[in-house]
């Protein structure tokens, strides 16, 4: 007898009422990342194909203009949730402000913002490496019935009522907290289902890989060149082994499973670092806490950091408790 995995659909229905808002919004708002998940998964999959077949010109095989993905990515997030009469404003790597969604009854009366960053490491897609959507859910702090705010976008990581990641990879994952921990569900493609393949996922306390691009070495911090060399040196448990693949759903989500540390410090090059805090630290700080890891800009926690600007970036320190713990032990040393 084939085990029956639980859909995400059945998850989510399941889990409604352990969501503390009116019961049936997180649904929708789940459902909505769930639909525009399969749409951009369809288009990365083939991206390689319109590629060869679009080489004529910049029409591709349906004679539309070829967008670039995460481009295509974002216009299909976006449109997705505007469809849900649940977001009242969407703030996305792709856009320079945030835009606005009005009810149907044209009284703003929708009650929650999303930042996305649609296509994370897109770069990767040319060179066949996996990439991801990331995606942080708050409730409006201003009132409803008014038109979003900035200071609706504004909020510390803690106030999130919801993150995850869709990594389209070797296969096609959802994983998203809601505040009870953390659930993967994998999409069976020729069914257009994703399954619960991975419940209550959770970092290892330890680990032995740590990724970060030492190409820029010579511009960290004292401490995270010691902490390096940490991971490199001969002992009882090292040295670790290095993997870093240039999209930070990717690595995250190994070092999820096997143990690990991500690590983006700032350096000359890249003086608060380089990754967003809004719609790329703060959904995968909420992850990595629901999964007993760690995230932090190597003396405050993700989720703590009060934001200013819509784009703004902070250095980056996420994985396993103890490998994270060592890390700042290194940075405190030269404080
Ligand atoms: P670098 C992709 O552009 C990204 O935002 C993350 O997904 C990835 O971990 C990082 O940047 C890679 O940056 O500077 O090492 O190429």
């Amino acid at each position: 007898m084939l085990k029956k995995h639980k859909t995400l659909g059945e998850f989510i229905i399941e889990n409604q009422s352990a969501f503390q808002y009116t019961s049936g919004e997180l649904s929708k708002l789940i459902n909505a990342i769930r639909l525009a998940a399969k749409v951009v998964n369809h288009e990365v999959n083939k991206a390689g194909l319109v590629d060869i077949l679009g080489a004529a010109g910049d029409m591709n095989i349906q004679g539309e203009n070829q967008q670039k993905l995460d481009v295509m990515a974002n216009d299909i997030f976006i449109q997705t949730l505007k469809n849900r009469e649940i977001v009242c404003g969407i703030a996305s790597e792709e856009e320079d402000d945030f835009i606005t969604i009005n009810s149907s009854d044209d009284n703003h009366q929708n009650k929650y913002v999303v930042l996305i960053d649609p296509l994370d490491g897109s770069s990767n897609i040319d060179v066949n490496v996996s990439v991801g959507t990331i995606f942080s859910i708050y409730r409006r702090v201003t009132p409803v019935g008014t038109p979003v705010e900035l200071r609706d976008f504004l909020q510390k990581g803690d106030e999130q009522v919801a993150a995850g990641y869709i990594v389209y990879g070797t296969s096609t994952m959802l994983v998203y907290s809601t505040g009870a921990g953390v659930n993967g569900f994998t999409l069976n493609p020729a069914l257009g289902t994703f399954y619960l393949s991975h419940p209550d996922m959770k970092f290892p306390e330890s680990g032995k890989i740590y990724s970060i691009n030492e190409g820029n070495y010579v511009h960290f911090l004292q401490g995270v060149k010691d902490y390096i060399k940490y991971c490199q040196e001969e002992d009882e448990d090292r040295p670790y082994t290095s993997r870093y693949i240039g999209s930070l759903v990717s690595d995250f989500h190994r070092n999820m499973i096997k143990g690990g540390i991500y690590m983006y410090p700032k350096s000359n090059i890249a003086e608060n670092g380089k990754l967003r805090l809004l719609y790329e630290c703060n959904p995968m700080a909420y992850l990595a806490e629901q999964a007993n890891g760690i995230a932090s800009d190597g003396f405050r926690r993700i989720l703590d950091i009060e934001p200013t600007e819509l784009h703004q970036r902070v250095p980056f320190f996420c994985g396993s408790k103890n490998m994270v713990e060592k890390l700042h032990e290194c940075i405190a040393k030269h404080a």
